[in-house]
């Protein structure tokens, strides 16, 4: 906590939640760009139970209702199914929103600031850097049965909370844009970088063609499919729990593969500066196949399986692409811990995407070789 008042803050905060504990504590928790995260603790006649109390970033969410209202119906369905499975441990695969003691999703504090609170899943953490290849099988397989769980979800179209948010061609003219006009006197010192993007253009309408011609099927996803939005359990090692499900609504299941790719078969954190280290590991690689394809092949499509391999390159450039953006921006969207923080990343990103053109061939035949039916 940074001060006494943060935690007051956050005290003020529960209550105004179905939180009715007293409250003991609070702290930050998460390593989101976007949002900030409390754990808080509150005494429930001598048992200590916690919640997470959490922002939405609204510069960035500009329709925090409709975010909330997606979230409530994904975790409401969930619930639903996982209750169905008389599982013993259903109560903490799924986020679970506590609603504001007014029935409502979400509050918004005396500064605009809105907050909605979870109850917070124990005994279970969440990873930066992968460690083994069971944990990427398992959080592939998490991601894939995220997806199938909302295959049929009842109810009209999600909200498009962020629309076009990954939308490549959008994403590459933008840079493009933001290069012209220079804001913040940075676009001469990256131009190396600008010029890595410029050579890969053509990447970023191969997916978009496919929608365009419905070849593409649209389906529920996830939209944020970081490593670590997934919570292993601490003693099993299987993932427990998919979160941050700021971002679920209309999309493409290759972009939930991308970026699982992109965040789970490199061996360094995604802003680590010494790019050696930054690599596509194959057999991670594979891994992540063999546990999406043992959730999601009742469901894929050939052309969805097709462009597996090449959703990592897809995911990798695009990110890298947004944090280069906004390093030319001044740093306006993601948090920045330090300075060209974001050039960092961005530079990360694309030693991965040159990475995986190195390997290609060799992604494909993993997938070729995983992606069996009857097997
Ligand atoms: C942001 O906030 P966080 O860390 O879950 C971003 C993702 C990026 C990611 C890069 C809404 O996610 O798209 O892939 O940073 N989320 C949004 O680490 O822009
Ligand atoms: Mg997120």
């Amino acid at each position: 906590m940074k001060s006494k008042t943060d935690e007051e803050k956050i005290k003020a905060v529960g209550a105004q939640f179905q939180v009715h504990g007293r409250f003991l504590r609070a702290f930050p928790i998460g390593k989101g760009h976007i949002n900030d995260t409390y754990a808080a603790d509150y005494d429930y006649g001598g048992r200590t139970l916690r919640f997470v109390h959490q922002t939405i970033n609204h510069l960035v969410f500009t329709n925090p209702i409709g975010v909330m209202e997606n979230i409530d119906r994904v975790t409401r369905h969930k619930h639903g199914l996982l209750a169905a499975t008389e599982d013993p441990d259903a109560g903490r695969k799924s986020l679970t929103v506590i609603p504001r003691r007014d029935g409502q999703l979400y509050y918004q504090d005396g500064d605009g600031v809105y907050w909605r609170t979870y109850i917070y899943i124990d005994r279970a953490t969440t990873f930066d850097t992968i460690e083994s290849l069971d944990q990427a099988r398992e959080v592939a397989r998490a991601y894939g049965t995220f997806q199938h769980r909302l295959v049929d979800l009842p109810g009209g179209r999600l909200h498009e909370t962020i629309p076009d948010f990954h939308h490549a061609r959008k994403r590459f003219d933008n840079l493009m844009r933001v290069v012209e006009k220079d804001p913040a006197n940075r676009a001469a010192s990256v131009m190396d970088d600008i010029e890595f993007v410029s050579q890969r253009e053509h990447v970023v309408d191969i997916l978009l063609d496919l929608i365009n011609r419905g070849e593409l099927p649209e389906r529920i996803t996830h939209n944020d499919t970081k490593l670590n939005n997934v919570m292993i359990d601490d003693t099993t090692g299987t993932a427990i729990c998919v979160v941050d499900l700021d971002t679920v609504m209309p999309g493409s299941v290759l972009y939930d593969f991308g970026d699982m790719v992109r965040t789970a078969t490199s061996p360094a954190l995604e802003d680590e500066r010494d790019l050696s280290l930054v690599t596509m590991q194959l057999p991670m690689f594979d891994a992540l196949v063999d546990g999406y394809w043992s959730a999601a092949r009742g469901f894929l499509t050939p052309i969805e399986r097709d462009h597996l391999a090449f959703s990592g390159k897809l995911l990798a450039l695009m990110i890298g692409i947004r944090f280069l953006t906004d390093h030319i921006e001044g740093d306006v969207y993601f948090k920045t811990h330090r300075p060209a923080h974001n050039l960092d990343r961005a530079r990360n990103q694309f030693k991965l995407v040159f990475s995986m053109e190195e390997q290609e061939e060799e992604m494909h035949r993993v997938v070729e070789e995983r992606c069996v039916d009857g097997q």
